[in-house]
């Protein structure tokens, strides 16, 4: 079943049996008061506000029987996964690796490292452990998708301009069509946000489409009725 969802530049046509919902590294140490996110002077509010819109698309997702992938930057607990440069970068008192207030920062395992129990992944969804910004570099990712026949991504997550971003680019790259959803990605710096969202779309979708959570979850809403997916 093909959808059309009302996006920019130009709509979207998507059949959920091959389209992969994937979120972005909801984790406690972005998006919580007093994480990581929050010790570097963050305004963790701005990233917060996406979870309630991402509750709603991972439910539509779910019922619509669309593949679900959550991701989560971190890191090895000997951090030999971990670039030097990455661990250097910022120069911080507190950064990969050290203890922090949920744990040791970004490594896997830890409480922070893990994804906010609003978005608690469930059993058949897969969880992707990645070292960088992007979900693509140094992961199983693509081998999953197209064992899949997946060929559309609906990307939400945090942030837009850095993980949302780079792995937007990445799938695009890939082959991959690629919808961004604008209520369900977030950043510390709103007009990161904004502009970062507008290169998506721009030059024609350039890297792909940008749409609201419920143009999506319009669509899907006619998909679960008709098929009595939901229930
Ligand atoms: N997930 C992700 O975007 N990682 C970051 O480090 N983002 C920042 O904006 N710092």
């Amino acid at each position: 079943m093909t959808l059309v969802v009302p996006a920019a530049p130009y709509d979207f046509e998507l059949d959920p049996a091959t389209t992969a919902l994937i979120i972005i590294d909801m984790q406690r140490d972005f998006l919580e008061p007093g994480g990581f996110g929050s010790l570097l002077g963050n305004d963790v509010s701005l990233l917060q506000r996406t979870i309630a819109p991402l509750q709603d698309v991972l439910a539509a997702a779910r019922a619509s029987g669309m593949t679900v992938i959550h991701t989560r930057e971190g890191h090895r607990p000997d951090l030999t996964d971990a670039p030097p440069a990455k661990l250097a970068r910022g120069n911080l008192s507190c950064g990969i690796g050290d203890p922090g207030p949920f744990g040791r920062i970004l490594v896997r395992g830890e409480h922070g490292h893990d994804i906010i129990d609003d978005l608690a992944p469930i059993d058949g969804e897969a969880v992707l452990d990645k070292p960088g910004k992007g979900a693509f570099y140094a992961t199983d990712l693509e081998l999953m998708l197209r064992n899949r026949g997946i060929t559309r991504l609906i990307v939400t997550g945090v942030t837009t301009e850095v993980c949302v971003h780079t792995t937007v680019r990445e799938g695009n790259d890939r082959g991959f069509e690629c919808l961004v959803l604008s209520d369900c990605v977030g950043s510390y710096f709103p007009e990161f946000h904004e502009v970062g969202l507008k290169m998506i779309a721009a030059q024609g979708g350039i890297f792909g489409w940008v749409a609201p959570s419920t143009a999506l979850l319009e669509q899907l809403a006619v998909t679960t009725t008709t098929t009595g997916a939901h229930r």
